[in-house]
């Protein structure tokens, strides 16, 4: 029986590769020196993509590949499928909730606790032998009491919830979706961030959230207040985050996802008040081990025809 093509528009760890190239006829579109040519010549039998939570996937490359049946994405986020498109040509998108709602969430108290008692700096202070020659660092700020905003009552949202309130932090949502009788909730996003110390974006990104945290909300936050993105960069306004964090309007930022990465705006490096990770959140071995395995038994169902394990709504 010949194996269901799967067009790959980016890199996997080893061994999720080594399980898809047993399975499918795996077309890796990212290594093609020309991947307009090879579009054109693979994409009449693609019955499948395969991709990744940051990833695009176009209007154009979906429409290159007119018997496509499944887009599979390997990552809860599916913001960069175009989805209208998909819809339109009847394909069927898959993600990877649940299993790395926690490692996010994790990731997302790492840097709050990092930033705000400034763990990077103190760490680097010792070991470029500022201690003996310059005296204490600068003091942090104080964790059990501050209050938090969470932009976003998902899964990922609630686990950050769950974490930051048994280090006594008092917690506060916008969510027009979700309802948490035992959550202060705030009706606007300003709201939100002005009550808040903290603000942690953890908003599933679509064309409707693009930059729903802009120049008021960073203002609302203010000059003491820290942004905390973990969802993804289009849900900022990223040129009014950098300019107000080098006008000290707004107090500090800990960024896990950027516009353009890995390329990043290179004012970020000139910024002392930052923490910046590389897209890191969900990146652990065990994870990123459940997330392959998730997007396999999608891909699995959809050819056996079986129920599929983790459809996007
Ligand atoms: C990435 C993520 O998918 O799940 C998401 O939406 O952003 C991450 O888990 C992961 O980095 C693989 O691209």
């Amino acid at each position: 029986m010949t194996r269901p093509t799967v067009l790959q528009i980016g890199p996997y760890p080893p061994e999720d590769q080594a399980a898809l190239d047993a399975a499918y006829d795996m077309i890796r579109l990212y290594e093609a020196e020309d991947p307009d040519a090879l579009l054109a010549e693979v994409g009449p039998r693609v019955r499948a993509i395969a991709s990744r939570g940051a990833l695009k996937v176009p209007g154009t490359l979906i429409r290159a590949c007119p018997e496509l049946e499944l887009i599979a994405v390997y990552g809860v986020g599916y913001d960069g499928v175009d989805m209208e498109t998909a819809r339109a040509q009847g394909v069927t998108v898959t993600n990877t909730p649940d299993v790395l709602t926690e490692d996010v969430a994790d990731w997302g108290v790492a840097m709050i606790l990092g930033l705000w008692r400034g763990l990077p700096g103190a760490a680097a202070w010792v070991r470029d032998g500022h201690w003996a020659a310059k005296g204490p660092y600068p003091l942090g700020r104080r964790v059990h009491g501050a209050r938090v905003g969470i932009l976003g009552l998902g899964r990922i949202g609630r686990a950050l919830a769950r974490r930051l309130a048994a280090f006594g932090m008092q917690i506060a949502y916008a969510d027009p979706f979700v309802a948490d009788a035992d959550l202060l909730r705030c009706e606007t996003i300003s709201e939100l961030a002005k009550r808040s110390d903290i603000l942690c974006v953890t908003l599933a990104a679509s064309p409707a959230t693009r930059h729903v945290v802009d120049r008021p909300v960073l203002d609302a936050l203010g000059p003491d207040g820290m942004l905390l993105n973990i969802s993804r960069a289009s849900n900022v306004d990223e040129e009014a985050m950098i300019a107000a964090l080098q006008a000290g309007t707004l107090g500090w930022a800990a960024l896990d996802v950027f516009d353009g990465e890995p390329r990043i705006d290179p004012r970020f490096l000139d910024l002392d008040r930052v923490l910046l990770t590389p897209h890191h959140a969900s990146a652990t071995q065990e994870t990123r081990a459940d997330m392959g395995a998730l997007m396999r038994a999608n891909l699995a169902a959809h050819f056996a025809d079986d129920p599929l394990p983790s459809p996007v709504d």
